[in-house]
């Protein structure tokens, strides 16, 4: 059986999806923390897993590789399964695109939790202000992307993008960034959001609501 410990940030959410996507699948992990972690990648980042002793760092490679190495999931009650894939094999450009444009809300949404308190405004920094902007379009994107109001990306199973994309709206609504992003989603979207929240993986991994400045 594999060793495995996982460093993450605790109110991350590329840490939560990677806790995700592991309690999906059903494997466990000692919890190594957070400070270690950010000594042990060339980026100096967390979210890092060791498995084996072998370090993989930055939760896009972590989720890959898990989702390449543990295809098979053990069903999880009466819940709509996980995905098998990363990707769907007949739609792996459009697949890839939506999770290299989520990347890309990553960036936007932690550039301005990073900035938060640096600008009176997020309007007031050109660049800030060009993160909401590209946020803004992304969300409505994604929008047009999801299946129906009952599915997510994929139909009829959960996605790595689905548990991107609501780690990454949870990472707002706990308070961490300033963006209404209901204001550029739709009814697809927010039901995503309730049912993923209900499911138990989610559950589990809460994003903690951001403490009040002292
Ligand atoms: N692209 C990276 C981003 C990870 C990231 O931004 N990690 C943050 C915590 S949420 C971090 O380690 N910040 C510490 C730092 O940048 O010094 C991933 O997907 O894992």
């Amino acid at each position: 059986m594999s060793t495995r410990e996982l460093y993450v940030g605790p109110v991350s959410p590329y840490g939560r999806a990677v806790r995700i996507v592991l309690a999906e699948k059903g494997l466990e992990y000692e919890h190594g923390g957070v400070f270690p972690g950010y000594d042990m990648s060339p980026t100096n980042q967390v979210p890092a897993l060791i498995e084996d002793g072998q370090v993989i760092w930055d939760s896009g490679a972590i989720i890959e590789y898990l989702m390449s190495r543990y295809p098979n999931i053990p069903p999880v009650s009466s819940h709509v399964p996980f995905a098998d894939t990363l990707v769907r094999p007949d739609h792996e450009l459009s697949d890839k695109l939506t999770l290299t444009t989520l990347l890309t809300l990553g960036t936007c949404l932690t550039n301005l939790f990073q900035f938060r308190d640096a600008f009176p405004s997020y309007e007031d920094h050109p660049y800030l202000g060009r993160c909401i902007e590209r946020a803004g379009n992304i969300i409505a994107w994604c929008e047009t992307q999801l299946d129906s109001e009952t599915n997510g990306f994929f139909p009829g199973s959960v996605s790595v993008a689905d548990v991107r994309l609501a780690s990454l709206l949870a990472f707002v609504e706990s308070g961490y960034v300033e963006f209404d992003w209901r204001s550029y989603a739709g009814p697809k979207m927010s039901s995503m959001v309730a049912r993923l929240e209900a499911r138990p993986s989610f559950v589990e991994f809460p994003i903690p609501l951001k403490e009040p400045a002292a």
